[in-house]
């Protein structure tokens, strides 16, 4: 059995706040209205009917699963992206998508290639624990995460630091989280499963996918 520390077992640390967090290790910046209300509705209902959303199978302890919720994956054409077992080809830009790329280029001054987009239909869809660390992203990869519809928990688990609590986030409809830095190095997350009635989310993760 796994022994807990302390600060693991008094239960997760809500980190809230705008702009930059106090999170060691890694960059973690907050914007709770990068998209405006209104706006944010606008692109959850459009891409909720636009994606071609699929549900990811993943090789786990041997054999293949389905993950407990829907995803896509955009961008340009040489944006190629493996993970999970599998070689992702990219689906050319949607103009929503295209527009929300070139928003945030202008907010961070970072550009991104591709997108993948997470869709939690309810409370029992989940994303595990998992860094976004693979060899494509670069050394110290910068992830943009735009969140639209429920507030979800987006939680932190630091990859060596035992001694740290698990840290928190509810990530809101038209937030940005921007991960740079050691972010990826230093830390696991995932969004649990919640028991509460909570409508629809989608999350896009835009990336830049380094070329071979
Ligand atoms: O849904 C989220 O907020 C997290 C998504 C995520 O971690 C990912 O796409 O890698
Ligand atoms: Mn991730």
């Amino acid at each position: 059995m796994q022994r807990l520390s302390q600060s693991r077992r008094a239960g997760p640390r809500q980190i809230s706040g705008e702009g930059h967090l106090p999170i060691e290790d890694g960059r973690f910046e907050y914007r709770s209205e990068f998209l405006a209300p209104a706006e944010a509705s606008h692109y959850c209902q459009t891409l909720i009917k636009k994606v071609s959303w699929h549900t990811p199978r993943v090789h786990l302890y041997g054999r293949w699963v389905n993950s407990p919720r829907q995803a896509a994956w955009y961008g340009d054409p040489e944006a190629v992206y493996g993970y999970s077992g599998s070689v992702n080809q990219p689906l050319p830009w949607l103009a929503e998508l295209k527009e929300l790329g070139e928003e945030l280029a202008a907010f961070s001054g970072y550009s991104f290639n591709s997108v993948l987009l997470n869709y939690y239909r309810t409370g029992s869809q989940s994303m595990g624990w998992h860094s976004d660390d693979e060899r494509e992203l670069g050394p110290a990869p910068t992830i943009a995460s735009i969140s639209l519809g429920s507030p979800r928990r987006f939680l932190l688990r630091h990859r060596r630091r035992k001694d740290l609590p698990v840290h928190e986030i509810v990530l809101g409809h038209g937030s940005l989280l921007l991960m740079s830095g050691e972010s990826q190095i230093a830390w696991r997350h995932s969004v649990p499963k919640t028991a509460r009635p909570v409508a629809p989310r989608v999350n896009l993760t835009f990336r830049q996918i380094q070329g071979s």
